[in-house]
This record gives C-alpha cells, structure tokens and sequence, in this order.
C-alpha cells in the first residue's frame, strides 16, 4: 500500500479484527467481561463525579450507549493512529498496537478480581491485529512505480519488492479480516450467551435442604487479624488446571458411575439433589500450599455422600481406588476407602448455603475430608471409575506428585503479621491450626529459639476443620523470631524439617519475624 488512506483503513480493520477475536477469547476463556467492556468500566470508574452526574443527568437512560460509542470511537480512532503510524514505519506502527493493548491491560486489571487469565483475551487480540496489519500491508504493497490499479504483473523486475497482488491482494485480505471478525463475533455470542444462561440457572437456583451456617461460637477464638474461621466464598483460594472454565448447566450435568461395579449408574443433577443431603464444616487445603500459605479455606457444604453414590453401583472387590474425571477432562485417583468409611465425603452442590460458585465446581464437586484437593476434589465432576491404583495415573501423579494425598498437620501465625512492630509486653499472637480428620490437640509457640509455650485453641465439633489459635508472650523490646507447631489428637507432633510441597505437601514450623518496641519509640 502506498498511501497513508490505505494505512489508516488497514489499521482501521486489524484493530477491529483484533476486538472480535479478543471478544471470542473472553468468551471461551473467562466468565467475565470482555476488553471492550472493562474499557468502558474503567472510563466510568475514572470518571469525576460532577462530569457523571452532569452526564447522567442530561444524557438519561442513554448515558450508557453513549459512553460505549465514545470508547467505541477513541478505539477506532487509536486504530486508525496505529495504521498510519504502520504506514510510516513498522516498528512505529508496533509501538502504537502495544500502546493500545497496554491501555486495553490496564483496564482489565483493574477490574475487581481479574487474573492472569482476564489478560489473554487482549493477548489474542493483540496477536491477531499485529497479524492483520502486517497481512494488510504485504497484500496492498506495491513496487515503486508499478500501477497500483493493475493486478498481477509479474513483470517485477525480481530484486527489489515482490509484487503482492495490489488491490485483489488488498481485496482478499479485507475479506480474510471481515470473517474472522463476523465469524469470532457470532461463535463469541454463542457461547457468552450459553454461559450467561448457566449463570442464570445458578443464580435461580434453589436446592432445598440446603442450609447456611455462621462460624459456631466454640470455633471462635476471638483475637482480631486471626484468619476468619469461616471462609466466606469469594475469598476461597482456587486452584485449577482449567483455561475455560467450564460452565454446566444442571439440566445437562450427569455423574456416571462405571468400571469395578455390579452396576453403571448415570444420575442426573434432579436425581443427586433429591438424595438426602450431607452438611458438614470442611476445610480444604491445597498440596501446593507452601509453609505459611493461603491455599487453604474452611467452608459450610452441602452434599450426598459419596459412599452412598457408590453404594447405588455396588462396588466389586479389588477395587481400591475411584479414578475421578472432570468435565474439562482433569482427574485425580481417589482412595476408595477414604470413599466410604464414616467420613463426611460428598458431592457437593452447595458452598456456604449457596449453590457452588462456577469457579468451584458448579453443579457439582466431590470432597474428601482429610485429602489434599489434588486428589480428591474434583470440581465439575462427572465420571467416577471404580478401579485400582495399579491401574491408573491420575493427572497430577504423571506429573511426579504423589498418588496418595492425606493432608499433613499444619499451623499457621496470622498475627503478628511479618514485619509488624508491637507494644513490647504481654503481646496476643495468634493463628490457624489443621490436621483434617485427624484434629488438632495442641498448638504451641516459641519465642526466639525458646521454650514452647501451650497456645489456647478453639475446638469446633469436627475434626475436618483448622482450629484457631491464640497465646500470650511475653516479648521484650527488639526484634523477634514467633514459630508455632501443632500436635494432632493422634499423638503426631508437627516437624520443623523443613521440605517442599512436591511430592505430598510441605512441613516445617511457620515463623514470623516482627519488632516490639518499647513506649519511646
Ligand atoms: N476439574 C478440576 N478439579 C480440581 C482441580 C483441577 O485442576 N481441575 N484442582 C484440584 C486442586 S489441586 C485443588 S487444591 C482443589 C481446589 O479447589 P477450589 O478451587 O474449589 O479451592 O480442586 C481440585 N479439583
Ligand atoms: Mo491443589
């Protein structure tokens, strides 16, 4: 292409090729918005309040096609900047694209909760326009002094720029852009819509039986900055292998179970939630979750239990393991005793009183008490196959963690915080304490290098749950070393050899490091 008209266009297009697939991708990938919208978002959040209200005001009910317009033309108007900057040289053109995404990112992180995943929209969407630029151009160019209005001569004279094709190259890669940006649109609205409908049926959602639960007064130490013992939902750690999560309506969701048994069964999302449900206090914890870390969470949950689901099939002997399947297609090999005995394992449905999140599972993820998620919580499950470890590699297992997962005592300092400075004197610490079906009998702390001192804990019902803990130190002005380890009831007392989460979770006392300063400072 030779003039900056045609640049401008070409610019015009990529940039718009690049926003449909970007909007496929946000579609696929993530359940929130797309690029465009967290533009639109971030306009309105940098908005001043007077410029809102007088927008509001005169603009109505329209303030809202109106903003979308407006990002819509700065968009088109930026694309339009990045041809011709193309036009003038490639790497300027480059530099402008980044500059939009950069725009495009910054929005997006900005929304409330987004991840890294939130980003690769604007990846895809980036990579296409840099794609759909350099194509444009390649198809359009033109040798210097050849007739721009004849197509084909190939009468180039071989050394200096390859003849493309002129304007039925410009032509073909217009149409090329135009249908991957119609295509991506229209597949993109398809599947937004399908998800939308799932997050519907989630919200309208009603499984009856299913109960809420305050943390229980006896769960509570009561010491300010200590984890709160009931983790509410949206701050429930998530871990998973998933890109697209995936989005289940219940009406579509089943649970096969086959292999070792006397009997397949499929159950349906109506039959599961019409079984009698389980309710328990569950803390869940990640194998990844390395010495003093977050990826652990306690939650109220509603459920059938699974040895019932099994019961329905009828297990066969020899069987000694429950090969778990995700929709996605992720799996875990789940003891199957930890299946059946009196534990409170269960399909859930339910998360703190609500239908589980879509992040979570949602219609339905097993839980095993006492069992790191990687091999046993399945989210999104819908294929059980009785069989025997010697059989099968779970996904995790192929990839060098180990096949049985009990979770391993651990006790956690909330307060003081790292780094913290505190009136030297009788100072009130505190934390987090779990050994999952196990229980906790004891937390102790020690102060530099000291004695251990017997901490207070809290006792919830369950043995499935952390305990919070607190104590009283005596700590003198200057800095400080705080560690903590747990006894478990079964006479376990947690080691301080310190090992990395692979292949079966870490150990090793958590310490925190803080200042006590004396009245002067
Ligand atoms: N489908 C699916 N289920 C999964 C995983 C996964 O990657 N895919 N990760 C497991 C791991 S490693 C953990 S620790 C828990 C985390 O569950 P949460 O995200 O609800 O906290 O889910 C488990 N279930
Ligand atoms: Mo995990």
């Amino acid at each position: 292409m030779t003039s900056s008209r045609s640049w401008v266009l070409a610019g015009v297009v990529a940039g718009t090729t690049g926003l449909a697939t970007s909007y496929l991708a946000a579609k696929v990938l993530t359940i929130r918005e797309t690029p465009l919208v967290a533009a639109a978002d971030l306009v309105v959040r940098l908005t001043p309040g007077p410029v809102a209200e007088w927008a509001i005001e005169t603009l109505g009910p329209a303030d809202k096609p109106v903003l979308m317009v407006s990002v819509v033309l700065v968009l088109l108007g930026s694309f339009a900047l990045a041809g011709w900057a193309w036009g003038l040289a490639w790497w300027r053109g480059v530099l402008a694209w980044l500059a939009v995404a950069g725009a495009g990112l910054l929005a997006v992180l900005l929304q409330r909760g987004a991840g890294m995943v939130e980003t690769l929209p604007l990846a895809v969407g980036l990579v296409t326009t840099l794609v759909v630029t350099a194509g444009l151009g390649r198809a359009g160019r033109v040798p210097d002094g050849a007739d721009p209005e004849k197509d084909g001569d190939l009468e180039g004279d071989g050394a200096g720029t390859r003849w493309r094709g002129g304007r039925r190259g410009l032509l073909l890669g217009l149409s090329v852009a135009a249908v991957v940006t119609v295509a991506s649109t229209a597949i993109g609205r398809i599947i937004g819509n399908r998800k939308r409908a799932v997050q519907e049926s989630r919200r309208l959602l009603r499984i009856p039986g299913v109960t809420d639960r305050d943390a229980p007064a006896r769960a509570r130490i009561g010491l300010e900055g200590v984890t709160s013992w009931r983790t509410p939902s949206e701050e429930f750690y998530r871990i998973d292998t998933t890109l697209a999560v995936p989005t289940i309506d219940p009406g579509q969701w089943r649970l096969r179970i086959h292999g070792m048994v006397d009997r397949e069964v499929v159950l349906t999302y109506d039959d599961l939630v019409t079984m009698e449900l389980t309710e328990a206090w569950v803390t869940l914890n990640c194998v990844s979750n390395p010495v003093g870390g977050g990826l652990v969470g306690n939650a109220w949950w509603s459920g059938v239990r699974t040895a019932t689901l099994l019961e329905l099939a009828g297990v066969q002997d020899g069987a000694d393991a429950v090969l778990q399947t995700s929709e996605d297609g992720w799996d875990c090999s789940t003891p199957l005793s930890a299946m059946t005995d009196e534990r409170d394992a269960m399909v859930a449905v339910a998360m703190n009183g609500e239908p589980l999140t879509i992040e979570h599972g949602f219609p339905a993820r097993t839980l095993v008490p006492g069992l790191y998620g990687y091999v046993s919580a399945c989210k999104w499950v819908v294929d059980w196959e009785v069989t025997r470890f010697d059989r099968v590699e779970a996904f995790w297992t192929q990839r060098g963690w180990a096949e049985q997962g009990p979770v391993k005592i651990a006790s956690r300092i909330d307060v003081p915080a790292a780094g913290d400075s505190v009136p030297a004197g009788q100072v009130r610490v505190g934390g987090v304490a779990w050994h999952q079906h196990v229980g906790i009998s004891a937390v102790e702390v020690a102060l530099d290098g000291g004695d251990w001192q017997e901490a207070e804990i809290a006792s919830p019902k369950t043995d499935d749950t952390w305990v919070q803990w607190a104590a009283t130190v005596p700590v003198p002005e200057g800095e400080h070393v705080l560690r903590v380890r747990a006894r478990g009831k079964d006479g376990a007392v947690q080691t301080g050899v310190r090992r990395d989460v692979v292949p079966d979770g870490a150990t090793g006392w958590h310490t925190v490091e803080f200042t006590a300063a004396g009245p002067d400072d």
